[in-house]
């Protein structure tokens, strides 16, 4: 006798919250199911059992192999702790202004995506007090999407909304860039918590507090994250950085040396793309803080 399948959309300590084909659905994890994947996370396909125990709350059986897993660092800076799994789009949000958008933070939240094979894309919120014209052309010209967004006016909202139909998209971004207001304004009814900008520090005050998937009229879910506060890039091998940059790939193997880091080497065809102006130096600076990071980071087995 199987049990029903459902997708993880959120959690609440110990109990899940699960979309399944009869409904929402309580579950926790079994004994065998929590040694194997002790973090159970939204976006996950679980197997319940087949009868609800006591409390109508199903056990969780099984836990699907995981198509894509987005994870973030832990606070202690070791370590990584998955946010959710099978995602098929990464949304980076950052705000025009209030708080000053940090376009280095946001080619990192880039790169975490672009490691883990998800596509990303941008949005930048809050053209009602900043149109972000110059930032959006950076990442246009980088080779990525940008949606330029308020949820003020409603402008651009309904663009955004087209696109993650059908799909299984995440926001992510700093604390305070508007990714809550966002959702809520994309999924008419929904009602998540959002947040003041603090007058003194001028950043948000992480107001949501863990993932959460909700499931879009239409089709697809989107999840909405708490903000970073500080984010690292990890399990990216040094060797394949300029990868994860869609602006210096067509320039991977071109360099004269094979192993070239595109540091100072001589020949390097990135930073001659970059002296050309193809490239933006800006964004090969990006690319060298996080070579110089990544190389200079404790490995697993140190
Ligand atoms: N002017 C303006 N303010 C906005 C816009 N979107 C969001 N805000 C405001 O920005 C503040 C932060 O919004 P949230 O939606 O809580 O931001 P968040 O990204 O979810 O923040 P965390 O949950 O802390 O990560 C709130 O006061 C919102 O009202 C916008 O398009 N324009
Ligand atoms: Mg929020
Ligand atoms: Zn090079």
């Amino acid at each position: 006798m199987t049990g029903l399948r459902g997708t993880v959309l959120e959690r609440d300590g110990a109990v899940y919250r699960v979309a399944t084909p009869d409904g929402v659905v309580r579950a926790v994890l079994r004994g065998k199911v929590k040694r194997d994947t002790p973090h159970v996370v939204v976006g996950d396909r679980v197997l319940l059992d087949s009868e609800a125990g006591s409390g109508e709350v199903y056990g969780i059986a099984g836990v699907e192999e995981r198509r894509t897993l987005l994870e973030r660092r832990t606070p202690e800076g070791r370590g990584t702790r998955p946010v959710a799994a099978n995602i098929d789009r990464v949304y980076v949000v950052s705000a025009t202004t209030r708080p000053d958008p940090i376009p280095q933070l946001i080619d990192r939240l880039l790169v975490v995506a672009e490691a883990n094979h998800i596509p990303a894309a941008v949005v930048l919120n809050k053209i009602d007090l900043d149109p972000g014209e110059v930032l959006a052309a950076r990442f246009r010209k980088a080779g990525y999407e940008v949606f330029r967004t308020t949820v003020k006016s409603g402008e651009g909202i309904e663009a955004l909304r087209e696109r993650l139909l059908n799909h299984v998209s995440v926001v992510t971004g700093p604390s305070g860039a508007g990714k809550s207001s966002l959702l809520n304004a994309i999924q008419p009814g929904l009602t998540l918590r959002t947040g003041e900008i603090s007058r003194k520090i001028g950043r948000g005050t992480h107001t949501t507090v863990s993932a959460v998937m909700i499931p879009l009229e239409g089709g697809g879910y989107l999840v909405d994250t708490p903000g970073f506060s500080e984010v690292g890039v990890w399990d990216v091998d040094p060797r394949h950085l300029d990868e994860c940059f869609p602006d210096m790939r067509p320039f991977v193997g071109g360099c004269r040396y094979g192993d070239c880091r595109h540091m100072s080497e001589p020949g390097c065809a990135i930073t001659q793309a970059a002296e050309r102006g193809v490239i933006d130096t800006d964004r090969l600076e990006s690319y060298r803080m996080l070579l110089a990071e990544l190389e200079g980071q404790p490995k697993e087995w140190e």
